[in-house]
């Protein structure tokens, strides 16, 4: 079937095709499947209806409104963007036209940092995909679209299984005016651990090739050094290096000394010198109080000649005033979602800070109109995903205290009840503080926020405190994460690890003080796909290749989801999280052209090999489907 569809591909046909061709055209690898694809989506629906979702657990599926879409013109020619100016002058000219701009330019977070940070990272593809043209078409003056990276990546795969590839080429092709943007943990690419060099290099210039434009980069320690291969390989594809440096403590608390002015300014230097060609602030956890915001980005633009771009996470509430304060000192672009995904651990409203500007000659340009209804679109969606929210619904203040990222909170608090601390949640955070100091006051983002984390729980779980960690350390066993940190292998923190805790996360294991990919052995990538094929007796994709070097079980564990219930993302999302009602009709389009009308006739009761017949209408036939009862 490969051949069949390669030869047969319009391509092919007029021989306008190259060694990319494979990997621009994913359609080639939808072949023909062995097991019909209507059972093995009846499987699907019927193990989620019988066994429910993990997170949601079985539930009734409640009834949604269908979510409105603002109309537009398909057919007229998209306006243009950023992502013109970028391709037709490259990304020197590209940050020569930023410089030139008087309003502040705004990115657009919606499809990746805020429901990360609301709705630990489900937001489906479809669910992005069905406004994304809109939204190109209706806010051409947008900087960016941030759509892919952080833990996007890995919870595709992992949750929601489907490819973020897939994603990427979906909102490239219906975004064509607008960067997209995507957020790269330098060394640690969009996993949890450093890999080889050439990892990140084939994971940059793969993505690239298949449309994110600006790349920003952060390192979790703020080590310069872990920044700059990623920085390097950004830049040889020509797209936009944007380096971020990762900001923690308080500037304004002169009892902390650790992170002041002069060290941002340092830093900011080094990634100037280092070939950035925009400088983030990313204030992962909402702690950048609006003086201070002033205050760094004054210094910053005193420091370095490259735009500054803003991050922040909304937590406190003080998001809009902090970005006010931010343009005032000429903050060149800013971190913004829609409004009914804004807000608390996501960042601040775009059409909020368009209101707030008023008479201000630093107004964003933008239609406030498609922002209000493009906002109405989301405002259905995230109903669909309410079981992921955090329970947070005002502005937490104490975020200045555990300093926990918005991208965590959420996430965390699912880990802390997937091991029964449900009920001890306060605990944990303040425990998060505590590990915090004990680790020398740490830079707190992926990963090492999630050694942190992982430490804090441990320490709950175990009922330990501080004083126990420090007498009886040599008999307990660290997790995993908390090792590898101390060993050395996240990079080199400012000021270097104490002493005392390290030895006893170590006990007698040395360290390493070199950049953790000068050591880690060059990943084999024809061995993977080797290796693949075998398993899978088809062509492997570079992106599956790609996706393997990073999570091997997560991949692996996805093909197999696939084997057994084909492509899932076709479902609709309240079927996907919820399964059906009983005597309940969907319609699926699983390809253009071709739906199938399913209905829920009955689920039979649980036979003595704890499976159970799961009765279905297919297109008007009956269909049964066995399920494995998990209860
Ligand atoms: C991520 O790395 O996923 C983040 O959002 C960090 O803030
Ligand atoms: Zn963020």
């Amino acid at each position: 079937p490969f051949l069949e569809n390669v030869v047969q591909h319009d391509k092919f046909l007029t021989g306008v095709y190259d060694t990319s061709f494979i990997d621009t055209t994913p359609e080639l690898f939808k072949f023909p499947v062995s097991k019909d694809r209507g059972t093995k989506m009846l499987s699907y629906i019927g193990n989620v209806t019988v066994n429910g979702f993990p997170g949601i657990g079985k539930k009734e599926k409640p009834a949604f409104d269908k979510p409105f879409i603002p109309k537009v013109k398909h057919n007229e020619a998209f306006p243009d963007g950023t992502k013109q100016i970028l391709d037709k002058h490259g990304a020197d000219g590209l940050v020569k036209w930023i410089k030139e701009q008087n309003g502040v330019l705004l990115t657009d977070t919606t499809f990746r940092d805020a429901h990360q940070s609301l709705l630990a990272t489900r937001v489906r593809t479809s669910d992005i995909t069905h406004i994304t043209e809109p939204t190109a078409r209706m806010l051409p003056n947008l900087f960016s679209l941030e759509m892919w990276g952080g833990a996007t990546f890995d919870v595709a795969y992992r949750f929601l299984k489907e490819d973020p590839w897939e994603r990427l080429h979906e909102v490239r092709q219906k975004a064509p005016n607008i960067l997209l943007q995507m957020l790269l943990r330098a060394s640690n690419a969009v996993g949890y651990k450093n890999y080889p060099d050439n990892v990140i290099n084939e994971f940059v210039e793969k993505s690239a090739a298949a449309g994110i434009d600006v790349f920003r980069i952060f390192d979790s320690l703020n080590w310069v050094e872990g920044m700059k291969l990623a920085i390097d390989s950004v830049r040889e594809t020509g797209k936009i290096a944007e380096a971020a440096i990762c900001y923690t403590g308080d500037i304004l608390d002169e009892s902390r000394t650790k992170y002041n002015l002069k060290y941002y300014q340092n830093i900011a230097r080094e990634l100037e010198g280092a070939g950035a060609h925009i400088l983030a602030i990313k204030d992962m956890a909402g702690l950048l109080k609006p003086q201070a915001a002033y205050d760094l980005v004054a210094a910053l633009k005193e420091t370095v000649d490259i735009p500054i771009h803003l991050h922040t996470h909304d937590t406190s509430g003080n998001g809009i005033y902090m970005y006010a304060k931010a343009i005032e000192a000429g903050v060149d672009i800013v971190d913004v979602a829609m409004s009914s995904m804004a807000g608390l651990t996501s960042q601040p409203s775009s059409s909020t800070l368009f209101y707030a500007l008023e008479g201000n000659s630093r107004q964003p340009e933008i239609d406030i109109d498609s922002l209000e209804s493009l906002s109405r679109y989301w405002e259905g969606i995230r109903h669909y995903y309410r079981e992921f929210e955090s329970g947070m619904v005002s502005p937490h203040t104490e975020v200045y205290q555990h300093e926990m990222p918005g991208g965590q909170y959420s996430n965390l608090q699912q880990q802390a009840k997937a091991v029964g601390l449900g009920e001890r949640w306060e605990e944990v955070k303040r425990m998060y503080r505590s590990v915090n100091d004990m680790f020398g006051d740490v830079v707190k983002v992926t990963p090492s926020s999630k050694v942190v984390g992982d430490m804090a729980l441990f320490m709950v779980q175990n009922n330990l405190t501080e004083e126990d960690v420090y007498s009886r350390g040599l008999t307990l066993d660290f997790p995993d994460s908390v090792v590898e940190l101390f060993e050395g292998y996240l990079g080199q923190p400012h000021g270097g690890f104490p002493e005392k805790l390290q030895q006893i996360v170590l006990k007698g294991k040395k360290p390493i003080t070199v950049r953790p990919g000068e050591l880690l052995q060059q990943t084999d990538f024809d061995d993977i796909k080797q290796q693949l094929f075998q398993s899978l007796n088809r062509p492997v994709t570079d992106h599956e290749a790609i996706a393997y070097a990073l999570y091997p079980k997560v991949l692996k564990d996805y093909l197999a989801t696939c084997d057994m219930f084909g492509d899932v993302s076709v479902l609709d999302t309240p079927t996907f999280l919820y399964g059906m009602n009983l005597g309940e009709e969907i319609e699926v389009e699983i390809e253009q052209g071709k739906t199938l009308i399913v209905k829920l006739v009955s689920v039979g009761e649980p036979q003595p090999d704890g499976t159970r017949v799961v009765y279905f209408d297919l297109n008007g036939q009956p269909r049964e489907v066995l399920i494995k009862d998990e209860s």
